[in-house]
């Protein structure tokens, strides 16, 4: 047979079954990323470009995320709120410099049945113009201060740039806080604390490395004071992924909407204020750095399931003994508050359960056999590493809680280093070049002007799209005096990350 027709059967195979993936991660990426989300049930396509069907293990991870992040701004004393979907063209127009790059992006609702709106409405792309005017009722004096809020919503931005789900959707989730200040240093602060529970949704939860710095004058958010922003990088395509963002916006959109206070002086004063988001994109971000070609890899403190357990009759095994080792197995598990379930179904085998339940990503999996049985013990398989081993019963719940662990804790080390070995530090434009053709997540001693900025961007576009910075890391290793910008030659004043980017 022809090596393309073998493919196109072997494809058709599993499309039938529902096994395995046609392609690799390391080999076609792009391809394999698709496959992923799909054949792991996380995603299904819709019939509009763009738009993705979130299903329920996807759903499980982002609740998981939402319950922390949700708790601790709540501490912070940040209130939950919802504001309209919709806003007229007026108000998102309010603040002309901030809409200005982002216009062609906003979707319009010009009819209801077949008759013409009177007045278009713009679905919200991000709720600033919304807020904002009531911000601004709100607070009168100082006492309405700090104003902090926060809205779980969805967001429509129509991009027309290749859509991938998670991290690029016309339509997605996230969260919005929005905080108004008497003063810079508490919003210098909020800034950071926030930041901060950014950095432990992607290393604490998701199991992924991520740089906490400062964005350029040229990738802040225009109509802010300076953007924070928590970076990720994926190894296969070499490019970086700003993860979430706090901004300090300053006094810009208290000038534009009259947000003044009278201060204990009774003096009028503008509110200084925030804005922060995270959204989807982080579980993208997790398959695109866990995943491997058995599937998605799923973190245990995310995974919607933890365990699974199946049954591995042989012939002449008594069959039911197997399956009741198996229910009461996951009962022991549930009672110590794992995540656990079987596999009872009678019309798979165990090699092909095996299979779906990799695809899934589930962390761990337990098999029970006639064997297992006699000797009262389990065999447990470890997704991240594939490895195997044998525990008692007696001491179930304690050895799946360490394996856990583990697995958590393996699966950041392993992105970590992953991650490490392609940050590449270059001192001159010929190694920035070479660099970024390695697929490197380059950090480079840089002047930080704008033009200069610009001016790598010029000097590196095509077909895989220009370098940009991604951030200046808060952690800053030595500048030597003297050194001098890589791309312009004059005197540095940071290093700066680089690279191609999502
Ligand atoms: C697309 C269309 C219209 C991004 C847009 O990052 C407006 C915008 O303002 C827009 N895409 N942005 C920037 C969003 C800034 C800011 N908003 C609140 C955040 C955090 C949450």
């Amino acid at each position: 047979m022809a090596t393309s027709t073998k493919n196109a059967r072997k494809k058709e195979v599993k499309k039938e079954t529902g096994l395995g993936l046609t392609y690799k991660k390391d080999e076609n990426f792009g391809e394999w990323y698709s496959e992923v989300v799909v054949n792991s049930e996380m995603i299904e396509y819709y019939d509009i470009s763009g738009c993705y069907i979130l299903r329920p293990c996807t759903m499980a991870i982002w609740e998981t995320l939402q319950t922390f992040f949700d708790a601790e701004i709540k501490k912070m004393n940040v209130k939950n709120v919802y504001f309209p979907l919709f806003v007229t063209e007026n108000v998102l127009q309010k603040e002309k410099d901030h809409i200005e790059g982002f216009a062609p992006e906003v979707a319009w609702v010009t009819k209801s049945g077949q008759s013409e709106l009177e007045v278009p409405i713009a679905i919200r792309p991000t709720s600033e113009t919304v807020m904002y005017p009531y911000f601004s009722k709100w607070i009168r004096g100082h006492r309405d201060l700090p104003l902090k809020q926060n809205q779980w919503c969805n967001v429509v931005r129509w991009e027309f740039s290749n859509p991938t789900p998670f991290i690029r959707s016309r339509e997605f989730l996230w969260q919005e806080g929005h905080t108004a200040f008497a003063t810079q240093a508490e919003a210098d602060q909020e800034v950071l604390e926030i930041l901060e529970l950014y950095r432990r949704i992607y290393e604490e939860f998701l199991a992924i490395p991520v740089v906490k710095g400062r964005k350029s004058e040229l990738e802040k958010f225009a109509g802010g004071y300076y953007t924070t922003s928590v970076e990720a990088f994926i190894p296969n395509t070499g490019r970086g992924v700003q993860g979430a963002t706090s901004h300090c916006l300053g006094q810009n959109f208290a000038k534009m909407f009259e947000i003044n206070f009278e201060n204990e002086k009774g003096e009028k004063s503008m509110v200084w204020q925030n804005s922060w988001a995270y959204s989807t994109r982080t579980i993208g971000v997790m398959v695109m750095v866990h995943g491997d070609d058995k599937g998605l890899v799923l973190p245990p403190k995310v995974a919607e399931l933890q365990v699974i357990v199946i049954p591995v009759p042989y012939k002449d095994a008594d069959t039911d003994a197997i399956f009741n080792a198996c229910s009461s197995t996951v009962q022991k598990l549930r009672e110590a508050g794992f995540r656990a379930d079987t596999d009872l179904r009678e019309n798979y085998s165990p090699g092909w359960k095996y299979s779906n339940w990799e695809m899934k990503g589930v962390p761990l999996r337990i098999e029970i056999g006639p064997k297992d049985l006699a000797n009262n013990q389990v065999r447990v398989v470890r997704r991240d590493n594939g490895s195997k081993t044998d525990i008692p019963m007696s001491n179930l719940v304690g050895q799946v809680k360490e394996v856990l662990t583990s697995i958590q804790e393996c699966l950041f080390n392993a992105a970590k280093q992953k991650r490490d070995a392609c940050i590449k530090v270059v001192n001159t434009w010929d190694e920035f070049v070479a660099a970024l053709n390695e697929k490197k997540m380059i950090l480079a001693p840089w002047c930080d002007e704008e033009e200069v900025e610009k001016d790598v961007k010029a000097r590196t576009k095509g077909e895989l799209g220009a370098a940009k910075s991604l951030c200046t890391p808060f952690d800053q290793p030595r500048l030597p005096e003297g050194t001098l910008c890589f791309a312009s030659g004059k005197p540095a004043k940071k290093w700066t990350y680089w690279g191609r980017s999502y």
